[in-house]
């Protein structure tokens, strides 16, 4: 090895040592891929470079909600010329089920669907056509049987993919009896599909021994190894997983990825050729899960002031047909169902039930929004029955710091930041008098409305299974000083490679451009954890500081040994590595310590400490902390037409010590926005016979530029580190700010509200789709004076 390292005086290195580094943690380093995600150059699975004599699989869905499967005839596939194999179920070398967590979803139709969209039979052909052509030609022929479409009926009729959980704390039907004013209500929440920008996609090449190496977008890169192994009914050592990045999750990966990797394996499997399959997105939107509608009923009792005395909560998660996370994600709903405020006497109950639709999966958030709107809908609802300020009524309710701070699952709130963080954003957004000013605008404006709200998040870090709540890296540093990083984590545009790159540079004190970080590969590190639950950074952060730190503390021996110097004597700083009073380039270091047989390579781990979980008594700390955030949305409301505008939002969000504050604001504007779209324009419309008739672009629609608040404004909360020893002593910021959204259908609703002098609670379910706006400014109406209605009609011709 000649040494191409150019040596520096001592003078130039002590300079240099001097100097800050400008990529560790705490700075707005930009994204690993900005400019390649800009030019185009980035590469996703669809752009590698194809295998010769690759096949493309196109999968035949269901057409009905729910049936059994008289016959299917793949014979007239194999006239469609480059058909090289038609599967069904029959096909599957080894497990047919792919279900996550317990079985319920067969990689391919067994004998009945349970909804449109549910893959029949997959074809495999020389180009993606042909197998489009051969696909239809099956024959498959079905005997209809019921389907259950409703979750309400679903919920009557007890039709569950899993058992029914409860919280409880205290008496809550004493306190709703005992309680001076008691409401109760019922709110419909509607799903959300991904969109992610990459369709779902695998691309697969068999390999010696029977082995495969599958090239995906998934944030489950260990699941799709096991899935993969399982159907193929070999050992999970034989399959090697390699994730570069995703156009996307936002939960709709972690799942839902396994069934094309699989059928590519199957396919691969069955005629020793490479294979890929990529979801065109009319059919993703009705094959993939979505987020999860809710139905949900209240019954509250509270006093004179709004402080809630009791609270019983039915919460009806629409899982679709199989189990797959519902029963995680219905748990984080009712874990969420306090959102900021202590319930004192509750009781909650999850169920997950069952319709004929495609089965409801991970999204960001993972239930917890549901949850928060439920309890959102209720501080609104207590404050109209009063004549309050909704903004007072969500104040009185807060956890207390000393006392009043146990969670219905008796995890104590410690650190609780919502009080000082609503004081500053209510001063930062001039609440008070933005309030006043829009009671003067709605008293001498007949037709636009303007409404203003206020609202907390506050959300559970770690994932509730806590099991899963750990992580691997791997980190190896070369003779010429570059340094190559894995972890167990995924990229999808949040960041994480970005960040994680930023803690092994703070270790080692260099230039983020010495570290290459590489494909997420299941050879690389094994038995990862999904990317979710927001805990992608605080876990494989920390393990891949743990794998520096091992590979860092080998330096500092051999430099002690080497030099006759104290480890106190031993500083890194900037590239650079002083040992007394003599500095020396950390390259150089690197390879004196190459030549001292010094291992430069180390694995590292970690594993979140403090938190347990008993499900069986709903008692714990399954949440190793929190994070908080607030959001104060203006919107203007047409009564005439339903329609409204995002004024403006300002928002006021914690990330603890931010590794990366350039990063951390995206997510939390990407975040905001996503939640806004959920809420308000995004609706999921199936016809009477089960079908996604929303499957396409145009006719869903997803936040655009136009949609935007004309004026949003996200502050990060300064000098505030998490308590808690977490990488950094930053938190966790992909789906917290999710439910920052919130405020903007508070806002509508409060806009509406103004029809009735504030007095009545408008039933808008959501989204708040104009249509569902107006029929609540209609019912508005029927509490209007009478006197007041007929001098409205005078003021405003038609
Ligand atoms: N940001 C982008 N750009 N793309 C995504 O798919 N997914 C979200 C969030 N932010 C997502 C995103 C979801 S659902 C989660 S759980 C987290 O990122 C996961 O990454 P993290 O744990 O590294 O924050
Ligand atoms: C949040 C999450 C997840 C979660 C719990 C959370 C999640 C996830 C699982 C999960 C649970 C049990 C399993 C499993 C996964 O739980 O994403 O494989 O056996 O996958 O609070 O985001
Ligand atoms: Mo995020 S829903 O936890 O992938």
């Amino acid at each position: 090895m000649s040494n191409h390292i150019i040596q520096k005086t001592q003078a130039e290195l002590a300079e240099l040592f001097r100097a800050d580094l400008t990529t560790g943690v705490g700075r707005s380093v930009k994204h690993e891929s900005a400019a390649k995600h800009v030019s185009g150059e980035a590469t996703y699975v669809d752009d590698r470079l194809e295998f010769p004599n690759q096949l493309h699989v196109y999968a035949r869905m269901s057409d009905r909600a729910h049936a059994r499967i008289v016959k299917i005839d793949t014979a007239p596939c194999y006239e469609i010329p480059g058909v090289a194999i038609a599967i069904t179920s029959k096909d599957v070398p080894g497990q047919l089920d792919i279900g996550p967590v317990v079985a319920g979803d067969p990689l391919l139709a067994d004998g009945k669907v349970e909804f449109v969209g549910q893959v029949v039979l997959a074809v495999a052909a020389n180009s993606l056509d042909a197998a489009r052509k051969a696909a239809m030609a099956a024959v498959i022929e079905y005997e209809d049987l019921e389907p259950v479409l409703d979750v309400v009926d679903a919920l009557r009729k007890k039709h569950f993919v899993l058992d029914s959980h409860q919280h409880k704390i205290g008496d809550s039907a004493g306190a709703l009896a005992a309680a001076p004013h008691r409401l109760q209500g019922r709110l419909h929440i509607g799903g959300q599909e991904h969109f992610y920008l990459e369709t779902q996609i695998s691309s697969v090449m068999p390999t010696e021994d029977g082995g495969m190496i599958v090239y995906t977008s998934t944030q489950n890169a260990t699941e799709v190894q096991k899935l993969v192994a399982e159907v193929l009914g070999v050992a999970m050592h034989k399959i090697v997983i390699d994730m570069r990045r995703m156009g996307g999750g936002f939960g709709g990966k972690e799942t839902q990825a396994a069934g094309p990797a699989c059928l590519c394996a199957v396919v691969a499997h069955l005629t020793g050729r490479p294979t890929k399959m990529r979801l065109p997105r009319v059919e993703d939107m009705q094959m993939t899960g979505k987020r999860h509608p809710f139905y949900v009923e209240y019954d509250v009792g509270y006093d004179d002031d709004g402080l809630l005395q009791g609270i019983e909560l039915e919460l009806a998660g629409n899982c679709g047909y199989s189990p797959d996370l519902s029963g995680s994600i219905v748990d984080r709903a009712m874990f969420h169902s306090d959102n900021a405020y202590f319930l004192g006497n509750a009781t909650i109950n999850g169920h997950r039930c069952k319709t004929n639709t495609a089965s409801n999966t991970a999204y960001r958030g993972f239930g917890g929004p549901q949850g928060m709107v439920a309890i959102e809908q209720v501080m609104d609802h207590i404050a109209r029955q009063l004549g309050k300020d909704p903004l007072e009524v969500r104040k009185l309710n807060y956890y207390g710091k000393e006392d009043r701070n146990i969670t219905h699952y008796y995890q104590k709130v410690e650190h609780n930041m919502l009080a000082e963080m609503t004081s500053e954003l209510e001063a930062s957004s001039d609440y008070s008098k933005r309030r006043e000013e829009i009671r003067a605008f709605n008293a001498q404006s007949p037709v636009l409305k303007k409404g203003l709200a206020l609202t907390p998040v506050k959300f559970g870090i770690s994932f509730t299974a806590t099991f899963l709540n750990q992580a691997g890296a791997l980190v190896h540093i070369y003779t010429d000083g570059s340094i190559h990083l894995n972890h167990g984590g995924t990229e999808m545009g949040q960041g994480l490679n970005t960040k994680v790159a930023q803690v092994v540079a703070e270790v080692f004190q260099v230039d983020i451009s010495r570290i290459q970080i590489t494909a997420t590969n299941t050879d690389k590190v094994p038995n990862t954890s999904p990317t979710a639950a927001s805990s992608g950074a605080d876990l494989n952060g920390k393990a891949a500081q743990n794998a520096a730190e091992t590979i860092k503390q080998r330096l500092v021996d051999f430099l002690v040994r080497e030099h006759k110097v104290s480890a106190e004597d031993i500083e890194f700083r900037n590239g650079q590595v002083r040992v007394r009073d003599q500095f020396i380039a950390f390259d150089q270091v690197i390879q004196q310590a190459y030549f001292a047989q010094v291992s430069l390579s180390s694995t590292g781990f970690y594993r979140t400490p403090k938190i347990f979980y008993d499900r069986d008594k709903a008692a714990g700390r399954p949440f190793y902390y929190f994070a908080y955030g607030a959001a104060c949305s203006e919107v203007i409301v047409d009564t005439l037409t339903g329609e409204y505008k995002m004024l403006r939002s300002d928002i006021l969000h914690d990330v603890g010590a931010s590794l990366n504050p350039a990063i951390d604001i995206g997510q939390v504007e990407g975040a905001f926005v996503q939640g806004m779209g959920w809420l308000t324009m995004e609706e999921l419309v199936w016809n009477p016979k089960g079908k996604l008739m929303t499957n396409g672009p145009a006719s869903y629609k997803i936040p655009a530029i136009a949609d935007m608040p004309l004026d949003l404004r996200v502050k990060l909360v300064e000098n505030r580190k998490n308590p808690e020893d977490t990488v950094f002593h930053s938190k966790a910021v992909g789906e917290p700010p999710f439910m920052l959204g919130i405020a903007v259908w508070c806002a509508i609703k409060d806009a509406v509200a103004s029809l009735a002098d504030y007095r009545q609670q408008p039933d808008i379910d959501a989204p708040a789709t104009p249509e569902r706006v107006l029929w609540g400014v209609e019912q508005m109406k029927k509490y209007q004076q009478p006197a007041k209605a007929i001098a409205r009609e005078a003021a405003e011709p038609v």
